[in-house]
């Protein structure tokens, strides 16, 4: 299909590093575009395979190549209205995103698991049920998960099963990508110096049942005002969770048992206690997602509820890392948004010296100083968003406040404040980017040094 065809990849991540190689398999005519400015176009070869027949740029990118590029596929972290994308779509290049180079190869279903947060964990879980019901090798995980679509897409046959975990922005840049089964689990503000307006990131999110008819199915929140509503103009057949109160059909909590109703008739499947061991209540909506999401795929009940009933945490997601000296160590590194870390927040049973602070995405701190709720005793911040966590924690009355320089001085006096009996929490609600590569850095740095301690 794109044979001699002149495509563009901007980004050379491991998104637009799987997008080059399946590019090249497609018969494409490749250029691999990075704007960053550290990087050269032999820094950016080095990243791919040898023996690619990809031309590499960095800097400027070429006049020709703006003219004659016909297809962009652009990485998840790039953009859709930066002045060069604007310009190759004037030009009548059709722009694409990433996960939708890869469902192009797609020949299976495809369960597709999108939310502000809980994504990584549900994603997880369907793909563990998922390879429990059909085998490992039918199996594909992909996605903002860290594996991206297309370097996966080629192993698909018609009896596998891929399982997405899909960013907003990797649903800006869809066009038939089209899940058996969706999930939206969440909708809270996020990422919006990217999307601009809430209104944008909410139509990104919903993006991802673009393509679904009646035939499919869309697993909604109910206790989320933007996914409450959304089921109302959702084209797909809905199921709701909630973790909230009793629905007339759907999953739901009833005391501590998670509840199946539909056509009338109700099934307990399983204890929140005994029957699973991931914890807190974002963990039980993520659960019965994946319960709804599971059926939908046609996994039999006894297989979801065994693989549910042995998961355990995603790692740097509330993960326990240790006692030292009487002080309890977590890793939240993935609360890297204000949402995310109320969840962090809301785990803790002891006294907390909190971590926070990162990159700006804009986001509004209020609601997670108000989450402390008198569990937080020192506030440590660290990154760009330092000064405004502060001010806005101020605002809210809470001064027990320090500043760290570095990560390992932020570290050190995390140490040095927490007494017996407290927690030490790596919760930042911000995103690592500019400290850290990613995420998993930033938490992988927090273990360490806790393994480290006498
Ligand atoms: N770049 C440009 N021009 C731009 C912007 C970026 O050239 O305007 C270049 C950068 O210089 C860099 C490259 O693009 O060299 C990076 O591309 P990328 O940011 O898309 O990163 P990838 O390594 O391809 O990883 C992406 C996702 N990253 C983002 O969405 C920012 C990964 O999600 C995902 O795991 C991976 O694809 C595979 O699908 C990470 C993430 O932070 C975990 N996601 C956000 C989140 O979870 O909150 C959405």
């Amino acid at each position: 299909m794109m044979t001699g065809e002149k495509c563009l990849v901007i980004g050379s991540g491991i998104s637009g590093v799987g997008s080059v190689a399946l590019l090249e398999h497609m018969g494409a005519d490749v250029t691999l575009y990075d704007s960053d400015e550290k990087l050269t176009a032999a820094l950016i070869q080095e990243k791919l395979p040898t023996g690619s027949r990809t031309r590499c740029v960095a800097g400027e990118l070429p006049e020709e190549v703006l003219r004659e590029t016909r297809t962009v596929v652009l990485s998840p972290g790039v953009p859709i209205d930066i002045p060069l994308v604007n310009a190759l779509r004037e030009k009548g290049a059709g722009i694409l995103g990433e996960i939708e180079l890869g469902y192009q190869e797609e020949k299976g279903r495809v369960a597709a698991i999108t939310g502000t947060n809980g994504k990584t964990t549900t994603t997880t879980l369907v793909g563990q049920i998922m390879e429990a019901h059909l085998g490992k090798e039918k199996v594909f995980v992909v996605g903002n998960i860290g594996n991206p679509y297309t370097s996966e897409c080629l192993k698909t046959a018609e009896d596998t099963v891929t399982v997405g975990e899909i960013s907003s922005f990797q649903l800006e840049t869809i066009r038939d990508f089209h899940p058996a089964v969706s999930a939206i689990l969440n909708i809270t503000p996020d990422h919006l110096n990217r999307h601009h307006t809430m209104e944008a990131y909410v139509a990104a999110k919903e993006n991802i049942t673009l393509n679904q008819t009646k035939e499919d199915i869309c697993v909604l929140n109910y206790e989320n005002e933007y996914t409450r509503s959304f089921g109302k103009r959702c084209p797909a057949r809905v199921v709701y969770f909630s973790s909230a109160r009793e629905l007339p059909e759907g999953y739901f909590l009833r005391e501590d048992k998670i509840v199946r109703r539909m056509d009338g008739r109700e099934q307990e499947l399983l204890d929140i206690h005994s029957g699973m061991r991931l914890v807190g209540i974002c963990n039980v909506e993520n659960v019965m997602a994946a319960l709804a999401i599971a059926e939908g795929m046609g996994v039999p009940m006894e297989t979801t509820l065994q693989v549910i009933k042995e998961f355990r945490a995603v790692e740097h997601r509330i993960e326990f890392v240790a006692t030292k000296g009487g002080v309890d160590y977590y890793d939240d590194s993935k609360g890297t948004n204000p949402d995310a870390a109320i969840q962090g927040i809301r785990a803790m049973s002891k006294p907390t010296v909190l971590i926070g602070g990162g990159y700006d995405k804009g986001s509004d701190y209020d609601e997670w100083i108000e989450s402390f709720d008198g569990r937080v005793k020192w506030l440590v911040l660290i990154g760009q968003t330092r000064e405004k966590i502060a001010e806005c924690a101020r605002a809210h009355g809470f001064g027990m406040i320090r500043f760290a320089e570095s990560f390992e001085e932020c570290l050190q006096l995390c140490t040095e404040l927490a007494e017996e009996g407290d927690a030490v929490l790596l919760s930042p609600a911000c995103a690592s980017w500019g400290m850290f590569k990613n995420y998993e850095e930033r938490g992988d740095i927090f273990k360490d040094y806790v393994r480290g301690l006498a």
